[in-house]
């Protein structure tokens, strides 16, 4: 299906929209306008279109009438849209064609556009690669977000130490992708007490809120891939209900009269910047309850407008958990349906169990959600009371299936016991939900097996998989338009819109011909990455080298340091062993620390000097180079990963519960180096033994080994490559006068006694390198291997994973427009 943008678009009053908006919005002139006002003027011009799509497949009856998924997140890790949205809409070769009549590239000024990072790492982007799949398969979607002022904090490195900086994303102009909708805006309570009253003799409750703000959403247009469906990502930004108390303003009291502006202001003002751990902060709550209770009264406006009964929600609405963090939403619709619409429990629980669904991303003890039960009784009194109804109900579950044990109780009971009194939220959501998902086959086993094996055996068919995915138009389409164009070249151009049809390069993996082209794409792919860094950080790289990658958030389960203790064992040997051979190696790490987590971030300081030594010193002779590129975002990831020759997918067995960069790698033709972990697993039944590089231990041997009592010690003396890596750590190599500066890894690594097993998986890590390191010096070999992965990973289309999501979970249909 072709858009109609496509056909309808009319360059000549498009010139005139954007100049219009050159000055009726930017105040400037064609003459004296920036690049920046002209890529704003742009994409004002641009979202004309999609703002008029949107209004009309929300007042589409079709949809109105469908059953739709509101993808409940706290975040979007949506990465700049204007490019995206060109390809989608269709228009990308005309509206290049446009801009350049008016003089400019747009190339350009699509460098202009700020990522909006709305979000911290794999989840968020994960969200964002979702809405993209519903929109292109025209499922009915609406995403929930929360606007935050500052998205995740910008990194740069001071003497190589991590600095943080804001991001105000949206620059002092706005965002031009986004359309208020101060129609939609509600009023949120938080705190006060909850009344009890008569009504007809029934006894009813009813929350006072002590103080109340107003949700203002914002809506990002998902633009449908080559249709005219556009779905709403629903951002809620926080504003104080009236400027400022007019009694205070006329007793003169004007500061404190703006106080309730500056509280309400702050809930929305900044993303939290943990991943995979949880610190329990007030505003965070106050996030959560602020983005669950604002989206549930659209989600219920939407389907009363739409002339539905209440009771018929589950019929026409379900509602996705991303993660733990919006489960207040499950006691936020109790509470509507039984104080505001006098539904019984009973009825209001069918509701309730019948619309929620709830996705788990991790299985990390540090990032499992528990809020102090004394912070929910005073910030939402009403919820509290309705928890622990919710919990007083289930607990007669679990004793009638297991009689008399109080342990059971006490380990499924959503209230954890003991001196501060604490909710676990997942086991809300696994209660509240009529399925719960994980996001990679292991993982999903591992959600039976470890994590809820009792929900499990109380509710046999709850737990469901649904592997991650990527989107196929950001990931490959728009970001590696040379690997495009070769392979609509050889299968036609549907591929973006059926990633299964890569399958037809397969057969030209061992062509000579199709070789060339494919390594000659990489090539060019490196080039452009060695320029950015060039001439963004000063570094000249060889695009002969191995381009070795590894790309995602730092933390130690992700074993950033496995890959750092493989550079100084490729340093020392260099050093030492005059015989030692090995292809020119360039290795990027890209990752932001959790400004809070220590560790992370002395990793951080370690590899930059490192990176500041080897980089520099002749002796290695240009063999090895090390490039730590600041501030991971979106925009750099869609550099990075078309020229990556090796994918680093280095966790340790059991901890990534899927992982999506190895996905954009491999279909980017880059060979994994990785742990069966994660989607690795299923990366590794699609593409083929040989096609992979697996090492170290698996669950069951890391299991094992903790069971028999692991003792990173044994590994240190035993393996003299080891142990001469980390010695480097110690003496002042990298760090010169100053020996010890870089001590805190090597120091969680022996006396802390390493956690994640680095030192158990080195040895099997550095013979993989070894085996990529002999198969790259044979071209043809390793062009085919790559060939084969662009070729058979099309199963990790994020339109295959909402397609699982529709057919075994949400059961909607697709509605074409
Ligand atoms: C409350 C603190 C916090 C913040 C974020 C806890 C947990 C999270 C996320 C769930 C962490 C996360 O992003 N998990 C990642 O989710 C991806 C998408 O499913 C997976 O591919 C990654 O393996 C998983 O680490």
């Amino acid at each position: 299906m072709k858009p109609t943008q496509q056909n309808q678009f009319d360059k000549t009053s498009f010139q005139n929209s954007v100049k219009q908006h050159l000055s009726a919005t930017y105040a400037t002139t064609v003459e004296h306008a920036s690049p920046q006002q002209w890529y704003l003027a742009m994409g004002r011009a641009l979202a004309e279109f999609t703002t008029l799509d949107l209004l009309e497949t929300e007042s589409d009856k079709r949809i109105q009438n469908a059953k739709s998924v509101n993808y409940l997140s706290l975040e979007f890790l949506i990465g700049r849209l204007t490019g995206n949205n060109l390809i989608s809409m269709g228009l990308y070769q005309q509206v290049a064609q446009a801009m350049e009549e008016m003089g400019h590239n747009l190339t350009d000024l699509l460098e202009e556009e700020r990522d909006p990072s709305l979000g911290n790492g794999g989840l968020g982007r994960l969200a964002a690669c979702f809405m993209d799949s519903c929109a292109a398969q025209e499922f009915p979607t609406v995403g929930y977000g929360l606007h935050y002022e500052y998205g995740l904090f910008k990194q740069s490195f001071q003497d190589c130490h991590q600095k943080e900086a804001p991001d105000a994303w949206r620059c002092v102009e706005g965002y031009p992708w986004e359309v208020a909708r101060p129609e939609l805006a509600q009023e949120i309570g938080f705190y006060g007490h909850v009344e009890v009253y008569q009504d007809e003799g029934v006894e009813r409750r009813r929350w006072v809120p002590g103080m109340t703000v107003q949700s203002m959403p914002w809506d990002l247009p998902i633009v449908g891939y080559e249709s005219d469906t556009v779905y709403p990502l629903r951002l809620w930004e926080c504003r104080a209900i009236a400027p400022f108390s007019l009694a205070s303003f006329n007793n003169g009291d004007y500061f404190e009269a703006q106080h309730s502006l500056i509280d309400a202001g702050n809930i929305t003002k900044v993303l939290y910047p943990n991943d995979n751990h949880e610190k329990g902060k007030t505003l965070r709550l106050m996030q959560q309850y602020f983005h669950s209770a604002a989206s549930i009264r659209d989600i219920l406006r939407r389907h009363i407008q739409s002339g539905h009964s209440l009771a018929s929600l589950p019929d026409y609405e379900t509602i996705q958990l991303n993660d733990t963090h919006p489960t207040i939403a499950i006691p936020e619709l109790m509470r509507i349906l039984m104080d505001e619409h006098l539904f019984t429990w009973d009825e209001a629980w069918a509701v309730c169990t019948k619309t929620f669904a709830y996705t788990n991303h991790t299985l990390l003890p540090e990032a499992l959600e528990t809020w102090s039960e004394s912070l929910i009784q005073r910030l939402l009194p009403r919820h509290m009371e309705i928890i622990y109804h919710i919990n007083h109900l289930f607990l007669q579950e679990v004793r009638a299936k297991w009689p008399g044990d109080v342990a059971k109780q006490q380990k499924l009971s959503i209230i954890q016991e003991g001196f501060h009194r604490m909710v676990r939220m997942a086991n809300l959501c696994v209660v509240g939900s009529y399925a719960v998902n994980g996001v990679a086959a292991l993982h999903s086993e591992l959600v039976k097996r470890d994590l809820f094996p009792e929900f499990h055996e109380l509710y046999p068919t709850r737990l469901h998989n649904v592997t991650n995915g990527i989107t196929p138009r950001r990931w490959l389409k728009y970001c590696n338009p040379g690997l495009s164009a070769l392979i609509t070249d050889k299968i036609g151009s549907e591929w973006p819109a059926d990633l299964d049809q890569l399958q037809g390069i397969a057969k030209f993996a061992e062509d000579g011909q199709f070789q060339k082209q494919y390594m000659s794409v990489k090539k060019a792919n490196k080039q452009r990455l060695a320029d950015w860094v060039q001439d963004n950080m000063g570094i000249a790289l060889n695009t002969d080298a191995i381009f070795d990658v590894q790309i995602k958030r730092l933390h130690e389960y992700k074993r950033q340091h496995l890959n750092m203790l493989h550079i100084l064992s490729l340093y020392y040997r260099l050093l030492n062993d005059p015989d030692f051979d090995m292809v020119p190696r360039v290795v990027f790490f890209a990752a932001k620390a959790a400004p809070g987590y220590h560790l992370a971030k002395e990793i951080i300081y370690a590899l930059n000097k490192i990176a500041e030594k080897v980089n520099s010193d002749p002796r290695v002779n240009d063999k090895l180079k090390v490039v730590f590129i600041p501030d991971y975002r979106v925009s750099i990831a869609e550099i990075i990963i078309p020229a990556a020759d090796v994918s680093e997918q280095i966790s340790t067995a059991g901890k990534e519960a899927s992982g999506t960069g190895n996905m954009k790698l491999a279909l980017n033709g880059a060979l994994t180096i990785g742990t069966m972990d994660g989607a690795n697993v299923e990366i590794r039944e699609e593409v083929g033994d040989d096609n992979i590089y697996i090492f170290g231990l698996e669950v069951d041997g890391v299991e094992a080994l903790r069971a028999q009592g692991y003792n990173p010690y044994d590994y240190y003396h035993a393996d003299p490559l080891l142990k001469s890596s980390l010695d480097l750590l110690l003496g002042d190599e990298f760090t010169p006068g100053e020996p010890g500066k870089l001590r805190a890894t090597f120091d969680s690594l022996i006396d802390g006694g390493d956690p994640y097993l680095v030192l158990a998986d080195f040895a099997s890590y550095v013979s993989a390198h070894e085996a990529m390191d002999e198969q790259y010096r044979d071209q043809a070999g390793w062009a085919k291997k790559a060939i084969l992965n662009t070729a058979l990973v099309g199963k990790f289309s994020s339109d295959r994973s909402i397609r699982d999501y529709v057919n075994n979970i949400w059961k909607l249909e697709s509605v074409t427009r």
